[in-house]
């Protein structure tokens, strides 16, 4: 363990002794000892050793309206008193889930007006793949079980969320994905497009889709779930060819289209959903994170018309959580929404901090270390490469952990995902405060590149 101070060394202790975390390797983290984040307001954090960072992944990419909001606590607070729990099943409901299913509609694509709460993304997968599958078999089409999803998205934790995700290393903890689920190739022209322009590569990506359709047989496909943008396989932006080209292919077979929003969700690419700045068109959309801006944990499947409209004819959906809907989660979302509308958040984010954002992150591409810099909205991802021409990369030097270790050390939190560095900061980051985080960033890749030459 690393900290002198008596204070930090206690918590670590406790980490020690009866901590289990999550994504972490056990053994290493005893040796080092977790760094202890104590508070927060804005777009900053502090440690218990006294270190002001700059939050550049807004928590876990849902931090939407930043640290610090009273009006949050008091939602929580006021509905604690008023209602601590109730729960949904068995024809009850409570006033904050019917509002919130309602505010949700209003700022969902047009046509998705239903909404079944969950308590987390991970969650929210689940449901969607019992929801595809109890569909199709009221349809009359029960062998319709099988979902393409893509290698290297993420779509959670749980048993189902992580076989539907596309990480080769969750598949290979607990023998998944389990049976039903298939992927296909990614659409990352940076990592994987060889010789192809970008939009070739969005092409074949895209058409990677139909080609599984067709070996599935479309008889037995339920649906295609992805990310609009990947965001913990590291940012990846699809080439402009993808989403038109999918569009197409969907519109040829009758499969059903999930979006997974729970990054792209709630404001982080300037628009109110990642689907709507594509122009898709899901059947349904998994969300969490920033509905709650992270300051409660909730989640919940947006669900179109049409799809509701078999789902009526189905007797019961045997499926719910005891916190589905839960009224203080419900209640704090509540508030978050109408803070990202009122305050006009994500008009702002469009018009204003998302270009400065990605104009001043490209100012990176100079760098000696930058193969790209990519990103839509406030999302955004630097290539670390040993080539630029080539997008060869740094073998065997772990040079993205590197970086964020040297980001970490230098008040920033930016991660790293391979040697893809990523960023994804509360959507009210002002533009002085995306100044810092870009000299910041610059900072950390000179000292990886002198440690890298030293
Ligand atoms: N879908 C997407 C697109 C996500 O990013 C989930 C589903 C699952 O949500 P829950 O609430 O069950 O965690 C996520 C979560 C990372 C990282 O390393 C990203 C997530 C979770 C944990 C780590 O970037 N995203």
């Amino acid at each position: 363990m690393t900290s002198n101070n008596p204070q930090t060394r206690e918590w670590q202790t406790l980490s020690n002794e009866h901590h289990l975390a999550p994504f972490s390797d056990f053994k290493q983290l005893k040796e080092k000892g977790p760094r202890i984040i104590t508070n927060a307001e804005g777009v900053y954090l502090w440690d218990s050793e006294g270190n002001k960072i700059l939050d550049g992944m807004a928590g876990l990419w849902c931090v939407a309206i930043g640290y610090g909001r009273e009006e949050l606590a008091e939602a929580a607070s006021k509905q604690m008193r008023e209602l601590p729990y109730y729960n949904l099943f068995f024809q009850t409901a409570h006033p904050p889930a019917l509002e919130l299913a309602k505010a949700i509609a209003d700022v969902a694509p047009q046509g998705m007006n239903h909404v079944f709460f969950t308590g987390s993304g991970s969650e929210g997968n689940d449901t969607m793949l019992r929801m595809v599958r109890h569909y199709w078999a009221i349809k009359g089409q029960p062998k319709k079980k099988t979902i393409i999803s893509r290698v290297n998205g993420y779509h959670g934790s749980t048993v189902a969320g992580a076989s539907l995700g596309g990480m080769t290393y969750m598949h290979e903890q607990g023998d998944l994905p389990i049976p039903g689920i298939v992927h296909i190739p990614q659409p990352y022209w940076f990592g994987e497009g060889g010789d192809m322009t970008p939009d070739e590569f969005g092409i074949w990506a895209a058409n990677q889709l139909e080609e599984k359709i067709l070996e599935v047989g479309v008889d037995n496909v339920g649906a295609f779930i992805a990310e609009p943008i990947q965001g913990a396989g590291g940012v990846i932006v699809p080439p402009e060819s993808y989403w038109p080209r999918i569009k197409e292919i969907l519109a040829k077979y009758d499969i059903l289209f999930v979006a997974d929003e729970v990054i792209c969700g709630f404001g982080r690419t300037g628009e109110w959903f990642g689907s709507d700045f594509y122009g898709l068109k899901p059947d349904m959309m998994t969300i969490a994170k920033g509905l709650t801006s992270g300051y409660i944990p909730m989640g919940g499947l947006v669900v179109r018309d049409e799809v509701v409209a078999v789902l009526n004819e189905g007797g019961d959906f045997n499926h719910g959580f005891t916190y589905s809907g839960h009224p203080v989660a419900a209640a704090v979302a509540l508030e978050n929404i109408r803070i990202l509308r009122d305050e006009k958040i994500i008009e702002r984010v469009k018009a204003e901090t998302a270009p400065y954002l990605q104009k001043r992150l490209r100012e990176l591409n100079d760098h000696p270390l930058v193969g790209e810099v990519r990103g839509v909205g406030l999302l955004g991802a630097i290539e670390l490469v040993q080539d630029k021409a080539t997008r060869a990369r740094y073998v065997g030097k772990g040079v993205g952990m590197i970086c964020r270790q040297f980001c970490f050390d230098n008040g920033l939190i930016m991660r790293a995902v391979g040697d893809t560095m990523i960023i994804a900061p509360p959507l009210v980051i002002t533009k002085e405060e995306i100044d810092e985080l870009v000299s910041k960033a610059r900072k950390c890749l000179d000292l990886t590149l002198s440690a890298l030459q030293g």
